[in-house]
């Protein structure tokens, strides 16, 4: 099974992929992958490609990172654990958001059997990054844009089995208790 733990940042996708894992059998692979040198490097600023070339590699990172990890993804007794996946790619992406969620339908990926969209409201996010306001308010609006994709993705179950929205402001335990329940009522569906 193919699970993908969605979100801005700050919204505690990490902590709950890290957490789901800990506690089934299967991987945890993580998007993108910190060995991609040309990704991390785009990231720290560096500009080894345009900026609508950028979809396409982080699309490629995701395709390689699955396929690596095909066996469990198929499997029903194993879970696939991403923190990220494609609905990140879509939401974050520098072309146009249409076009880019029909080059992912297009694309060999697996849909995901669940995504957990943890939603952090802009307010909370503000908060959130505290004294790091500085450098990232310029990207305010972006990110708002990011959530807003985010959402209507969820909207429209946007390529997955299932979707669920869960707010970031909730406890660990408590989003973590959320997600597992509905594993457990997917796992006894297939
Ligand atoms: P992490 O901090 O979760 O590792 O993600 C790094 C950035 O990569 C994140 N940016 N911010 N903020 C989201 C971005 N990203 C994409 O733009 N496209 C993708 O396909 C993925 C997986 C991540």
């Amino acid at each position: 099974m193919l699970i993908a733990i969605e979100g801005i940042d700050f919204s505690g996708k990490t902590t709950q992929a890290t957490l789901l894992h800990s506690e089934v059998k299967g991987e945890l692979l993580k998007f993108p992958r910190r060995e991609n040198t040309l990704i991390m490097n785009y990231l720290k600023g560096e500009k080894p490609f345009c900026e609508e070339a950028s979809f396409f590699i982080f699309l490629a990172d995701i395709i390689d990172g699955i396929k690596r990890a095909e066996r469990r993804v198929e499997s029903k007794n194993e879970l696939v654990v991403c923190d990220r996946y494609v609905y990140s790619t879509v939401a974050y992406s520098k072309i146009d958001v249409n076009n880019a969620k029909e080059i992912v339908k297009l694309s060999p990926l697996p849909k995901a059997d669940l995504v957990v969209l943890l939603d952090l409201e802009m307010e909370e996010y503000k908060k959130r990054i505290g004294e790091e306001l500085d450098s990232y308010e310029k990207n305010l609006n972006f990110i708002e844009k990011v959530r807003e994709n985010y959402l209507e993705m969820a909207k429209e179950k946007f390529f997955a089995k299932e979707w669920m929205v869960i707010s970031s402001s909730k406890g660990v335990e408590e989003i973590h208790l959320e997600i597992k329940k509905k594993i457990n009522s997917l796992s006894q569906s297939i």
